[in-house]
């Protein structure tokens, strides 16, 4: 889409809805020397991209700004300096703001590879049905890639309304609240607006991604929370529950109260990345625990005076929980592990092509000369 140069006015309140501030201005003052455009991606496709800019949503090609490094591909939520306006259909993003917080996951145990779910996030929903049975470890383990993204984590426990005895549904409240220490967790429902006020009041400020499998209930929940149909919705498969990953795209919309809200499409798996700090701080009341330890390198297998297996044994602490922290921890090493020999194999390769480039040049100066 292109903008005819007669329409553009520009409004620098649309880039403040948006979340633009002086820290903002003040990382963009080289490229406004340049004479680009400040703008916020609101939506990656294959190759471009939409930025809302103080003229409106402006579609802008991403060639400049693809690096190797999948974290360090443009992404939803991250600030763009674009071309101005009447340089030409499409107009480029020339580079991207570094980021404050950026949500990464490792997209499958084979390859090694992270990618970026959403950028300069401050708050990540962590959207949970109630149609299907609660599996705590997978809460776990998008808690731990919420609180490493730097974003403060809230579980929204969706369709609520599916759960109509109040006892029940408390219990559930509670079951989720043990796994999640320092994070609130909001029963709600799209349907009745259960729950709805006191999501609306965490999100009104600042950048929120929702997060959840496929058919947890977060376009719908963005449709609330925007206050009109933008996103669509699709009914979950009958026989299992499970959804039909009807989005497909991150995409990043102004909130009536204020905030912006990024809806992401459902994810089939949430391998950690680079993640030990989350994952410290999902299990926060494990590692107080161990700081009492007699030894402070304590395994909490057999050893004496651990603090960790007296809560075990008392009761306090659940063997599932100490399991599930184990297990991740693990998994966090193996990852970091990978990477790095990734790396250094990336390295060797690169290191090898330009030998084999120099060669080849060599040879063909020699051709030359013959
Ligand atoms: N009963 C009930 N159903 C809901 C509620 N919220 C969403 N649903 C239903 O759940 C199904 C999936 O909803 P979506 O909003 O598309 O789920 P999603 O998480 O965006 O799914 P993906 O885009 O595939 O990741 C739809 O049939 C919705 O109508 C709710 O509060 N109560
Ligand atoms: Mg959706
Ligand atoms: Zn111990």
């Amino acid at each position: 889409m292109s903008f005819p140069l007669s329409s553009v006015t520009s409004d620098s309140s649309l880039l403040d809805a948006h979340g633009w501030d002086s820290g903002w201005a003040s990382l963009f003052a080289p490229y406004a020397a340049q004479g680009l455009v400040p703008g916020r991606v609101v939506r990656v496709d294959r190759g471009q991209c939409d930025v809302a800019t103080a003229e409106g949503i402006v579609r802008a090609d991403t060639a400049f700004v693809t690096p190797h490094d999948p974290l360090r591909v443009v992404c939803t939520g991250d600030w763009a300096a674009v071309d101005p306006a009447g340089v030409g259909d499409p107009r480029y993003v020339r580079a991207c703001l570094p980021r404050r917080t950026a949500f990464a996951r490792s997209t499958s145990s084979k390859r090694s590879e992270g990618q970026i779910l959403a950028a300069n996030v401050d708050h990540a929903v962590i959207t949970v049905s109630l149609a299907v049975e609660l599996d705590l470890g997978r809460i776990e383990r998008f808690l731990a890639l919420a609180w490493e993204s730097g974003a403060q984590p809230t579980v929204v426990l969706s369709k609520a309304d599916l759960v109509p005895d109040p006892v029940g549904l408390s219990y559930l409240v509670e079951d989720v609240e043990t796994v999640a220490p320092g994070v609130q967790v909001v029963p709600l429902s799209s349907t009745t607006g259960e729950g709805l006020d006191v999501l609306s009041a965490v999100v009104a400020g600042g950048t929120t991604v929702l997060l959840g499998v496929s058919g947890a209930g977060k376009s719908t929940l963005a449709n609330a929370l925007v206050g009109e149909d933008v996103m669509t919705v699709q009914a979950a498969r009958d026989i299992d529950g499970k959804g039909r990953h009807t989005t497909t795209t991150r995409n990043l919309f102004v909130l009536p109260g204020g905030g912006v809200l990024i809806d992401t499409p459902g994810l089939r798996g949430v391998g950690l990345w680079d993640a030990e700090t989350g994952v410290g701080q999902v299990f926060s009341e494990i590692e107080e625990l161990a700081a009492n330890c007699r030894f402070h390198d304590c395994a909490h297998e057999a050893e004496p005076g651990c603090a960790v297996a007296a809560a075990i044994e008392d009761g306090s602490l659940p063997v599932r929980r100490l399991e599930s922290y184990r297990k991740l921890l693990r998994e966090n090493q193996r990852i970091v592990a990978k990477t790095d020999a990734r790396l250094r194999t990336e390295i060797l390769k690169d290191w090898k092509r330009r030998g084999a480039e120099g060669r080849r040049a060599m040879e063909l100066k020699r051709g030359h000369a013959r």
